[in-house]
């Protein structure tokens, strides 16, 4: 009999699904469901409902709920065989928070199949919508808990990040301060992959600890959640927080409501989800220390495993856990494709255009340097945006192509040394991994050869792997990662792009420059 693993995604824009085929090594069927266009009656925008006010980013967890059974639906009518599937895990995006009142717990163990989930939760809520990762209204919170806590350096150190606007705490001590007698209604707080992972177990769920780094609520070493955060945020908030547990663990059998609706197996387990950057480490096979991956999207992350752990006291990146039981760390920068875009228009070009630049210019660029904050930066923390030039022209289209991708390069290497961990190798993903020409500056920076991957739907695998990882674990099997992942996540061998070692020690000197401007242009927290 195949052995059949479903991973689900639940990200900002959309709900992905990756079914795989254990022995045969193959994904079976892969789908996504964008929520603007499937569920327009929401009314989100991007998968986020509009708000005058542009620091506040909120989605609908009920739309999160029906989009569950549409995907369902439409994987059922493909004929996937769901009564085949071992076990089911899933990925969320990290941060975002569901608050449930008293009835939530029994509207989730009591799921009718007659009626669709929405209709189910209905009432079930204590407030009706979920703040998510891209809320940074809490700027108030987030220094009332980092001084709780006792500055940048130990909040760190005690939950692998510095306080942050999107992270869960702060979004719920905004709540308790702002709503008062909704947190006092609220008898369940779960992140977006724990509601949906109580869906599919028709319980409620655990957080898992991968996910649970992402809340400043957990202290990152112990994995529990930490008293001093806890009371740092709001009062009470112990009882309206589930569990924690382990990746691997098995809420239960799926909720008889998946298996009378869509035909599950009653005996497929329920694993507990995780948020869609641990998901992604798996997905792209980010199982050794030594290689990162650096995806290039509208914003660009730098992230990786890592075994022993180290904080960054500077708190600009985040130690979250990994699904393998290690650590992993993660650089976020909102300048990523943004910001190669602005120079690209600014000079009228297109990618074609922007790459003949790069290729037009000298590595090094004579020594002219771009600091390309259009938007206020994460890393390093830059609240106003700004744009410097060092030794270097305006209105010089090659060159400030060419710096606009050295400095992101050169930032990523500069900003991930507290990692302590230099990568020998870097997966590149996302968009911008299709362009050669900054995936030579990458190498050269970074001093490693780049491989670009094409794995679609990164986290959605890495949640179909996680889900055979639970099941062979839990089933007394041998569950080695380097196995489990093999023939999943190999990049392609043959768009290798090696660093040029002359051009390597360039850069080398180049960056000395660059850290010394970097930081007469940063600013400090409070
Ligand atoms: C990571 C982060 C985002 C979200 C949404 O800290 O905020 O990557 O997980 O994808």
């Amino acid at each position: 009999m195949s052995k059949l693993f479903l991973g689900l995604d639940s990200s900002t824009q959309s709900l992905s699904a990756v079914v795989i085929d254990y022995d045969t090594r193959k994904v079976v069927y892969n789908d996504s469901l964008n929520f603007d266009e499937s569920l327009p009656q929401y009314k989100t925008r991007n998968g986020v409902l509009p708000n005058r006010n542009p620091l506040i980013k909120h989605s609908p967890p009920l739309m999160w709920a029906e989009a569950l059974d549409m995907l369902f639906a439409r994987i059922k009518k493909k004929g996937v065989a769901l009564n085949k599937i071992l076990a089911i895990s899933g990925s969320g995006q990290q941060h975002g928070s569901v608050y449930l009142n008293a009835k939530g717990a029994a509207a989730i163990a009591n799921l009718n199949p007659k009626l669709s989930l929405a209709k189910n939760l209905e009432g079930a809520f204590s407030r009706p919508t979920a703040p998510i990762w891209m809320d940074s209204s809490t700027g108030t919170e987030c220094g009332e808990i980092r001084r709780a806590l006792g500055g940048i350096k130990a909040s760190a150190q005690l939950t692998g990040s510095d306080v942050f606007e999107r992270f869960t705490g702060p979004q719920i001590r905004k709540f308790y301060k702002s709503e008062k007698a909704r947190y006092e209604k609220t008898a369940s707080i779960a992140l977006v992959s724990s509601f949906m992972s109580s869906l599919i177990a028709g319980t409620i769920s655990p957080i898992d600890h991968c996910d649970g780094a992402g809340m400043n609520l957990m202290d990152i070493r112990k994995k529990v959640w930490s008293p001093k955060a806890l009371k740092a945020t709001a009062p009470g908030l112990q009882q309206k927080l589930p569990p924690l547990a382990a990746p691997w663990t098995v809420i239960g059998p799926v909720s008889s409501y998946f298996v009378e609706k869509y035909g599950l197996n009653p005996e497929a387990s329920a694993i507990v989800w995780s948020g869609d950057n641990p998901c992604s480490v798996i997905g792209l096979g980010l199982i050794d220390e030594h290689t990162a991956a650096i995806s290039l999207g509208t914003s660009d992350t730098y992230f990786g495993s890592m075994h022993r752990f180290r904080a960054d006291t500077r708190g600009e990146g985040h130690v979250f856990c990994s699904p393998t039981g290690d650590y992993m760390t993660l650089i976020c920068y909102k300048n990523g494709s943004l910001a190669r875009e602005r120079v690209r228009d600014e000079h009228r070009l297109g990618w074609d255009g922007f790459n003949k630049a790069i290729q037009s210019t000298q590595p090094g660029n004579d020594g002219g340097i771009l600091l390309p904050w259009f938007e206020p930066e994460i890393v390093p923390r830059v609240t106003k945006p700004r744009v410097e030039r060092l030794g270097l022209d305006q209105k010089n289209a090659a060159a400030n192509c060419r710096a606009v991708v050295e400095a992101q390069m050169m930032s990523m290497k500069l900003h991930s040394q507290w990692m302590d961990a230099p990568p020998k190798r870097i997966r590149a993903t996302g968009g911008a991994s299709d362009n050669v020409a900054i995936l030579q500056i990458m190498a050269d920076v970074l001093g490693c050869p780049v491989y670009r991957v094409q794995v679609a739907k990164s986290a959605a695998l890495g949640a179909a792997l996680r889900a055979a990882h639970g099941w062979l674990k839990n089933s007394g099997a041998k569950a080695d990662w380097k196995k489990i992942i093999a023939g999943f996540t190999q990049p392609l061998s043959e768009k290798e792009i090696k660093p040029n070692r002359k051009v390597r020690r360039l850069y080398d000197q180049l960056i000395e420059k660059y850290s010394k401007f970097e930081h007469a242009h940063r600013e400090t927290k409070d």
